[in-house]
Parts: structure tokens; sequence; C-alpha cells
């Protein structure tokens, strides 16, 4: 293996940062030592309380339960707007630039508490209450933010769903989690482009009648179908709407919202995350981990409909009444340099993004990115996947100029907040580690039989303490969190992912050790594109692996066995293609179909993923025993028809 290369912490940073080396280890030893002390202070520090807690914490891993902050009470509406009032109030809260860069408009504390506050009482007006489901399918806009406030305000769960999903996801994230109500938009627009987002809900909302209102933003003017009894305009209901609201007091422990996000079986799950501990980790990791300090403007790449919106756009910035900039657009419209453009625009100074978009920026050259200021710039970080030491060189050299630390932050939808990631001004970095622990974090790594690895090692990651922002349930399924997180190793956490361990304590998480896929930082499950690609009447069987793509971090390989009397040519390749992503989404279509007239299959009829994927990627000299298969030859066959050579 290559040398690699530290990063200490650069001089200009380390003057003006929150926290230093000296402190972080002090911090974490505590959070260690003395987690319920810990975490008490932390928790009377970043939030305001209506009622205080009873007991600070009450978990065991061996069942998955967990509870923090037991007793107490709180509305995470009220502590991300109405408790900044008396200083904040015209200070922005919001920057929205929109697809086009002629279109930007602040929203100050003021601003949003109005608009939150009319919203709840639309919500309420048609009959949400406390604990109601309420799903929404939402462009980048404000009122995606004002939503989900407006849900926690009334104390509804809110559900969102990615405006890249199909009417087929949706309907299917509806059902579970038997929402009461919609809100979406007219159209969405991404680089120009518009996205039927109403007519999309409509096709989902013929199958849900659990919902009884649809809510719709006015984004584009775009025409709509329109249903009186179950449809109201967003804008006519919300003048109409008195802005006093009062929020609803939550318990620590009450839902706060559900994301589905895949597995490596079945359907996609709803992770349920609660109101008080979600609220303090998105809130401390915010300050922490970017370094966030008052008056600065702060920018998350991410869509609200990943966990990454909910954490660092919406709920941890809010809370620490920072300037979030919201983003319609995506990073190469109108052309490579928007992202640029947009830092100097509002003068950013912490960038957060994907590596799949880095590494995409980073193929079309550095005069897109040299030919703008970047002076506002001060921190750069990535989630969703594992960075590549080459974009990680190339983010830090040519967009921070040397002069910017990176934060790779590790976590899941599942930790509801940052797990992994350097301290900016106590940490050095090594590209594509993301070095330590946050306060309270206990990573461990275990071999395949759960035998814990000490020292630098290479093996399964778990976690082996609650935290307080940790998943609480799936949502209608509390066995399946026990299964899926609970169960593997015995009194840990499973993360799903594999990591590697060097001689300094630091991380490198290596990416995910079950079917899961990683596409563009988005999670796939293998088995949810199986389920997509069969139900087309010419496919017989399918199995999908993932293999290493250049800019999407993982590509989507698809093999494909046709029923009896189909042809497996590039019409039906394209057919299938766009099959899936009218059942799951665009994320979803396979980059490669290899038709094959049988998958390697156990005699038991298993297939056989293990051979499947090292066709996909190319290794063929480590295959690996052939002879257990119920017909080795159908192996040759696949290798010499393999597509990614
Ligand atoms: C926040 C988010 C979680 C999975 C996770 C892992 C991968 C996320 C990473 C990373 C390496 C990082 N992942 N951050 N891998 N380095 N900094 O992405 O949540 O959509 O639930 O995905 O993403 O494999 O298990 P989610």
């Amino acid at each position: 293996m290559s040398e690699v290369k530290r990063y200490p912490v650069p001089d200009s940073f380390r003057q003006r940062a929150l926290m230093d080396k000296t402190r972080y280890e002090e911090w974490y030893r505590a959070s260690i030592e003395e987690p319920d002390t810990f975490w008490a202070a932390r928790a009377t520090e970043f939030l305001d309380w209506s009622r205080p807690w009873d007991k600070v914490s009450e978990w065991d891993f061996r069942t998955g339960d967990a509870a923090w902050f037991i007793g107490g009470e709180l509305n995470a509406s009220y502590n991300c707007i109405d408790r900044h009032l008396p200083t904040r109030a015209d200070q922005t809260a919001i920057i929205w630039e929109g697809d086009e860069p002629d279109q930007s408009r602040h929203i100050s504390y003021r601003e949003l508490h109005e608009q939150v506050s009319k919203l709840a009482n639309v919500l309420k007006q048609r009959g949400v209450k406390k604990g109601d489901r309420v799903c929404l399918y939402m462009p980048m806009i404000p009122e995606a933010a004002y939503a989900m406030l407006a849900c926690a305000r009334i104390g509804a769960v809110h559900s969102v769903v990615f405006g890249g999903f199909s009417p087929e996801a949706l309907k299917d994230r509806i059902q579970d989690a038997e929402a009461s109500a919609v809100i979406t938009a007219d159209e969405g627009v991404r680089g120009g482009r518009t996205v039927s987002l109403k007519a999309n809900a409509d096709k989902a909302l013929a199958h849900c009648p659990s919902v009884h209102t649809c809510v719709t933003v006015r984004r584009t003017g775009g025409k709509v179908n329109w249903d009186e009894k179950r449809d109201v305009w967003y804008h006519e209901a919300v003048d109409a709407a008195s802005a006093d609201c009062p929020p609803e007091p939550m318990g620590a422990e009450d839902p706060l919202f559900i994301l589905y996000t895949s597995g490596s079986t079945g359907k996609p799950k709803g992770v349920l995350h609660t109101t008080g501990g979600y609220l303090l980790c998105s809130a401390m990791t915010h300050k922490y981990v970017f370094d966030y300090q008052d008056g600065d403007i702060y920018w998350c790449t991410a869509d609200v409909g990943w966990v990454t919106g909910h954490s660092y756009i919406v709920y941890g910035p809010l809370a620490n009444g920072a300037t979030t900039l919201m983003f319609e657009g995506v990073p190469t419209y109108p052309d490579a340099s928007r992202c640029w453009q947009v830092v100097d625009k509002h003068k950013v100074n912490i960038f957060y993004t994907a590596p799949t978009a880095i590494r995409a920026l980073m193929g079309l050259g550095d005069a897109p990115v040299t030919k703008t200021d970047r002076g506002s710039l001060r921190l750069l970080g990535t989630v969703g996947e594992p960075i590549n030491p080459e974009a990680w060189e190339w983010y830090h050299r040519v967009v921070g100029e040397d002069r910017c630390p990176i934060v790779d932050t590790w976590w899941q939808t599942e930790t509801g907040s940052i797990m992994i990631a350097p301290i900016p001004g106590a940490t050095d970095t090594k590209p594509g580690s993301a070095t330590l622990p946050f306060f309270g974090v206990q990573p461990a790594l275990v071999d395949a039989d759960g035998k814990a690895l000490e020292g630098a090692a290479s093996g399964n990651l778990v976690i082996k303490a609650s935290w307080p922002s940790q998943i609480r349930t799936v949502y209608g399924d509390h066995q399946r969190m026990i299964d899926t997180y609970f169960s593997t190793y015995k009194g840990t956490y499973f993360t799903g992912d594999g990591a590697r361990r060097d001689e300094d304590g630091y991380y490198w998480i290596t990416g995910r050790v079950d079917d899961v896929l990683n596409i563009s930082g988005h999670r796939l499950g293998t088995a949810e594109i199986e389920s997509a690609l069969v139900l087309h009447p010419a496919v017989a069987e399918a199995a999908v692996v993932g293999y290493p793509h250049d800019i999407k971090g993982q590509g989507v390989y698809a093999y494909v066995n046709l029923m009896a009397g189909h042809s497996g040519d590039e019409a039906l390749a394209t057919e299938l293609r766009n099959f899936v992503a009218t059942e799951i989404g665009a994320i979803a279509k396979p980059d490669l179909i290899q038709f094959a007239p049988g998958l390697p299959k156990t005699r038991s009829g298993k297939i056989m993923r293990r051979i499947l994927r090292k066709i996909a990627t190319n290794e063929l000299d480590t295959l690996g025993d052939t002879s257990t298969l119920a017909d080795p030859s159908v192996v040759d066959q696949l290798i010499d028809n393999r597509l990614n050579r």
C-alpha cells in the first residue's frame, strides 16, 4: 500500500476553531466514562425543554431497546424556531437558491415562524392530529422545510419520500406508514427539467385510502388534476390560516419522523426517530463536526428526501440558529461552476456534499472551480460513501486551496447523526478515513464470528453502546429492527459496514458487507431491484450485484434470465431499465444488464451471489469453489458474456 498522507489542522483554522485536540480527548473520555452526566449537560446546553427529564437513559443492546431523556418534554419546531426569535427574528434562517441562477430568497426566522405556524394550522384544520403520519413528496423548496417543522409543531410524524422516487415507491411508503395527509408540489425543477410530482402523487393516492388530504405547493404553475374533496392548494390554505399555533409539548421519546431506507432484504424499512435524542445529536454534531459558529453561512447539498437533508439542512442547523442554504438544482447546471458560484454569491463558509458529486466535478477539470473565488470557504465535508483519496486530495487542493479541513463523516439513516468524523480543529486528517468517533460513540470491529478485534485490524463495524439519536424501531415491525441490527453480533448494534482501523485508531469505512448497494451515495437493496425486474413479463429471474463505477461509486449490474420466447437485445435492456425507473426511481436503473440463460445456484436453489459479484467486478482468478453448484457450466457462460471488461 502506498504511504498514507497526513494532513494536520491548518494553523489559520486552528486559531479560531471551537475545539482543539485536548478538549476533544477530554470530552470523549467523559462521554464514555460518564455518559449520562455528559449527555445531560449537553441536552441542557443545546435544547430548551418544557419539562425536565426524570432519567437520562435506559437501554439494552440485547433487545435493541433505547430511551433517552425519559419523561422530558420539548418541541422540535419550538427549538428550531421560536426560541431564536428574541435574538434572531431578522436573521436569515434559510437561503433558498433555485434551479436557475437568478432565483434565490432569504427567509428570516420571523418568516419561518409565520410560515410554519400557518401550515401547522392548515394541517390541524384538515384533521391531522398528534401521532398521525404525514407524507412529504417535495422538491427542494423552502416549503419542504416548513412542512417538516409544521408536522413537528403539532406532533405529527413526517415521512419524507425523495422526489425522485416513482409513484409505485411512494405508494408503498404511504401505505406502510398509513399516512393521512400528503404534502407535495405541482412540479419539481432540477437541472432545467421538471418532474411531475402531483401527477405521481395522484397515481400513488389512487391506492392509498388512508389519505384524506393532499396539499400542493404551486412551484411551476404546470397543469395538475384536482380532486375537490382531497386536494388543497398550499398558498390558498396558508393565506387563510392563522399564524398563531402554539407548539405541542412532546415527550422526548415521541416519534419525530419516519424515513424509509433500503436493507438487504424485502421492502424498505421505515426507520423511526424520536424527538429529544435525535434533535440533540443533530444539533451537537452540526456544531462540532462543522465547527459551526454564529454568523456562518452553511450549505449542505443533500436532498431533504435523505437523512442528511433531515439532520444537516433542517434540524441540526436550525436548532443551532444557523443560516442554512437549500439548493433546488444540481452541481452541473447551468454549468460545472454552479456550486462555486453559489458559494461566492452567498459567501458560504461551510460546504457539505457527497463523494459522487466531487468525482463528477473533478472529471470536468479544475477550470470551472479556479475561475471562481471561494474565499469565504473555511471547511469542507463529505458524506454518503467512502471517498477515494484522489477525490479527497482534489477537493482539498483545488476547491479548498489547502486551507479548508475536510470532514469525512460516516453515519447512517439509522444512527440519525454523524458517528465517525474528524473534529476539524482537533483531528489530523488522512484522505479516505472518517478518522475518530464522535462523543459518546463506541465503535468496534468484530470478525465473522463476532469476536472482538483489537488494535489495527479489519472487520465488521459495530457500535457497543447506545447514543441518543439511535433508531428506535422499524415502523410497524419492531422485530425487523432487532433482526437487522441487534441479532448478528449479540449485544451490539451492527452497522452493515466493513471497516479497517489503523495504528492510530483511525477508522476507514470499506463499504457495505451486506446486499445493500450504494449508488451515488443512495442506498438501494439488491433485493428491491430484483423484485422490480421480475415484475416485468419477459423476466423469469434476476440477480443484482454492485460493481465499481468511476463516478457513482457503485454501479448496478443485473443478470437477467428471460422467459422462453424473449430475446435479450438492446431494446429489451432499455425497456427493463425504464421499467425499474418506473417501479423504484431513476437512481435504481441498472447500468449493465447481462442476459443469461441460467444463474449459478447451489443444489438447494440458492443463487451464489459471491460468484456473480466476482464476474461483475472482473475478478475471475478468485472465483472460489464452484463445485457445489447445481450446474457449474453456467459460470463459463456468464464469464464469456460478461459486460464489465
Ligand atoms: C448518512 C447516510 C448509510 C451508508 C453507510 C455506509 C455509507 C455513509 C459514509 C459511508 C463511507 C462515509 N456511508 N457515509 N461510507 N464513508 N463517510 O449516507 O445515510 O443513506 O442511510 O447510508 O452509507 O455504507 O452504511 P444512509
